[in-house]
């Protein structure tokens, strides 16, 4: 039976369980960044059903989990744009019950991709009981609404497939761009590593992390592991790591004691808005 109208809060135990195949995906999906981003009014007119942080549930159903999206941001407001356009269809139509984290680098000292992603989902889990964390670049947009962002049985790697490398794997431990992981999974690697400043090898570490604690990298098929990415320059503040081939090599050394763990920032604001929670943070980079 599915009822006439959304539930009101309380009425959710009755909801019965979402299909394991949700019913309105359309398959390859047209992403262009030809126009303009539309404007966050017009993307919230857009996105009704969305609100409270970036917050949806599917409303005549309950969703198979509660995944977080966090993305390392700071200073990409087009993309934001254009990410938000695209991806809030998409997560809907997928039947997820999900919320959009941005954690946004406060200054301008050197950027730190995976420090913000540990801060997101610290974050993340003071507001609801997610049971999964997406964690995603600003700048990709998926293409095939059939890669659901459901909570993996191993750690998913999602964007195997990016039109800037010809939608094929650079390199088979490639474990950048848009990854997933239980809650569980990340408790287990004891989340990103805090220690990669600037461009570079903090995927590669994390890749290791998994490896080291016994599991190993999903993916989808090729075929619907697709992604496009917004072209642009590398940033000041985000030059390469020159440590990093020397990182990626100790991290079984590292990792026990770099992480979750050993996680410090300071919230300079954390604010709730219709699309997105926005979590600025000083996360005490060097220059
Ligand atoms: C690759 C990886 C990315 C990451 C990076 C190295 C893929 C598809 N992407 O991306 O996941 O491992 O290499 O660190 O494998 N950002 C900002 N503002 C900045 C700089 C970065 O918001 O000033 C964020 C944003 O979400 C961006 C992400 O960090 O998408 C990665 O940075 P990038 O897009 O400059 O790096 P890229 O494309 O080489
Ligand atoms: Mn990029």
């Amino acid at each position: 039976n599915i009822p006439d109208k959304p539930a009101e809060a309380g009425e959710e135990a009755i909801l019965p369980d979402c299909p394991e195949t949700p019913p309105d995906l359309q398959g390859n999906i047209d992403v262009s960044f030809a126009h303009t981003a539309p404007e966050i009014s017009k993307l919230e007119a857009d996105n009704p059903l969305v609100k409270d942080g970036g917050h949806y549930k599917p409303p005549y159903c309950k969703a198979l989990c509660k995944v977080a999206i966090v993305i390392p941001y700071r200073d990409r407001e087009e993309h934001l744009r254009y990410f938000l356009e695209y991806m809030h269809p998409t997560l809907q139509r997928q039947q997820l019950d999900y919320a959009i984290y941005v954690v946004n680098q406060a200054g301008t000292g050197k950027f730190n991709r995976a420090k913000l992603m540990n801060v997101g989902y610290a974050e993340s889990i003071k507001d609801h009981d997610f049971q999964c964390f997406a964690f995603h670049d600003v700048d990709l947009v998926l293409e095939n609404d059939k890669s659901i962002y459901s909570c993996p049985s191993s750690p998913r790697h999602l964007s195997a497939g990016v039109d800037k490398f010809n939608y094929q794997l650079p390199y088979s431990a490639i474990f950048g761009g848009v990854t997933e992981l239980t809650k569980e999974q990340f408790q287990k690697v004891n989340g990103y590593s805090n220690s990669f400043w600037g461009w570079g090898g903090e995927d590669d570490d994390m890749f290791n992390r998994v490896k080291f604690s016994g599991m190993n990298i999903i993916r989808y098929p090729m075929d619907i592991s697709r992604y496009k990415m917004i072209t642009h320059q590398r940033e000041k503040g985000n030059e390469p790591n020159p440590k990093r081939f020397d990182q990626i090599r100790r991290t079984k050394d590292t990792m026990a004691n770099d992480g979750l763990n050993t996680l410090e920032y300071k919230v300079v604001s954390k604010q709730k808005n219709k699309l997105y929670t926005n979590v600025t943070v000083d996360i005490m980079a060097p220059a």
